[in-house]
């Protein structure tokens, strides 16, 4: 441990009997303006270790990971850990079909405006005939990677985003068709866009562009253009998916697709390379279907392109928050893997509630990051969750800006940020925290 970091803890613990007795922090004026962040680099290499899983459980289940067979629970099982570990909080949806119990998975990344919803979803599920790792193993593992790296670099986006992957897509999108007809009307209205990725790895790729929402459209076509990828709109998908439900409900859509049995003409291989005559995926819902049945590249940049719309659609927004802060710079030493520590900031002089999106600013040293579970206290003592721990996330420091909707929440009063040390060896301390209201 540095000599100064000693001297900081030391000062610390000096002054957390001081606590008690802080005194409001003082109004510091505007916040800073915040820019949507760029989206980083999608591993194409850990997509297809995702992809190395899904066929390692086909081939122990039969061949094909289908709804109602072992292999789609070993495939849920997969993907739910994976999540947990990393921070998410998971959902498992049951619902019935064909006399057997199917499973969605709902992941919600903490954080975020939760009435302004950004949602990405690939049904999870094959064709009993084989083990579906581009129909729609692909599709999983691009939006399994996404998920990992908004929790893997700590990014907070001022919409609330959730991820998730359906079940028996295979035999008319049941899973999704079920998560959407039991949504409240009031929570169909908060998904502010659904991003549906099913077949974005197929052997011989085309680039489709769903045509619905144009501004979710423009976001993608606007990524390939970028990338000199040429891309035609998706024009026989309508129906065919996950997104379907989703359009019947009013709640806008968009997404890709690399194509399925449909043959790719001469003028699609003359843009886009590959095989003119034969089709996108000859393997589509066969049991060639396998880990050997993926365009690396197609994968790759439908990857990219799947984190550049995460981004974008739910980023920070570009312009600043206004409003009065409040500032609490009193370090706070977290005791490793101990009781939770509080630092307060006692608000006044605001008018009526808080905000939809009141701004957290938090400063926590801390090594391995992944060790803290970070709440927001609200005066009447209800806890908003902004951070989760995780058994992988090794980085340092939690400084980040939350998006906390606690428009319920009345704003004068002492709030207070909570953080807790759940795992040995690493320590830290609450450098600083900062409301905008
Ligand atoms: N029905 C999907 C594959 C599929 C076929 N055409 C489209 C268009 C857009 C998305 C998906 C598809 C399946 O077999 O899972
Ligand atoms: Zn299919
Ligand atoms: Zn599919």
């Amino acid at each position: 441990m540095s000599s100064a970091l000693q001297a900081r803890l030391l000062t610390a613990a000096l002054s957390a009997a001081a606590l008690a007795a802080v005194a409001l922090a003082v109004p510091t004026g505007q916040a800073t303006a915040a820019q949507t962040l760029a989206a980083p680099d999608i591993s194409v290499t850990n997509v297809k270790a995702h992809l190395t899983q899904l066929q390692s459980i086909a081939t122990a289940n039969s061949g094909n990971r289908a709804h109602g067979r072992a292999g789609y629970k070993a495939s849920v099982d997969y993907v739910k850990a994976k999540l947990d570990a990393a921070g998410f909080t998971t959902t498992l949806q049951t619902f019935t079909s064909s006399g057997s119990t199917g499973y969605n998975v709902i992941a919600d990344w903490p954080g975020g405006d939760t009435d302004n919803v950004i949602m990405a979803g690939a049904h999870l599920d094959s064709v009993t005939a084989g083990p579906g790792i581009n129909d729609n193993g692909s599709g999983s593992a691009a939006i399994l990677e996404t998920a990992l790296t908004v929790a893997s670099s700590g990014y907070q986006p001022t919409k609330h985003l959730r991820f998730a992957w359906w079940g028996a897509e295979e035999l008319g999108m049941i899973g999704s068709t079920y998560y959407v007809n039991n949504l409240s009307t009031a929570n169909k209205a908060k998904i502010d866009g659904y991003l549906n990725f099913d077949m974005i790895g197929s052997p011989n790729p085309g680039y489709f562009v769903y045509d619905d929402d144009a501004t979710i459209e423009a976001v993608f076509k606007d990524w390939f253009t970028a990338k000199g990828i040429a891309t035609e709109i998706e024009t026989e998908g309508d129906g065919r998916s996950d997104h379907a439900p989703f359009d019947d409900a009013g709640i806008p859509i968009g997404g890709l697709f690399s194509g399925a049995d449909y043959i790719k003409t001469t003028a699609q291989a003359a843009k886009w390379g590959g095989t003119s005559g034969k089709a996108f995926d000859a393997c589509y819902h066969a049991s060639c279907d396998t880990s050997s049945n993926i365009n690396d590249t197609a994968l790759d940049n439908n990857s990219d392109a799947i984190a550049n719309a995460i981004w974008t659609l739910s980023g920070t927004a570009t312009t600043p928050p206004t409003g009065t802060s409040f500032e609490n710079t009193t370090d706070v030493t977290i005791g490793d893997n101990s009781t939770a520590v509080e630092s307060p900031i006692t608000v006044t002089g605001v008018t009526g509630n808080a905000p939809t999106a009141l701004a957290v600013a938090v400063d926590i040293k801390h090594t391995w990051r992944g060790d803290l579970v970070i709440d927001l206290v609200a005066p009447d003592s209800s806890t908003y969750r902004l951070k989760s721990s995780s058994s992988s996330d090794s980085a340092d420091n939690v400084i980040t800006t939350y998006t906390v909707n606690a428009s319920t929440e009345t704003a004068n009063g002492t709030w207070k940020l909570r953080v807790q040390d759940v795992a040995a060896q690493d320590t830290g301390y609450i450098d600083s925290w900062k409301l905008t209201f």
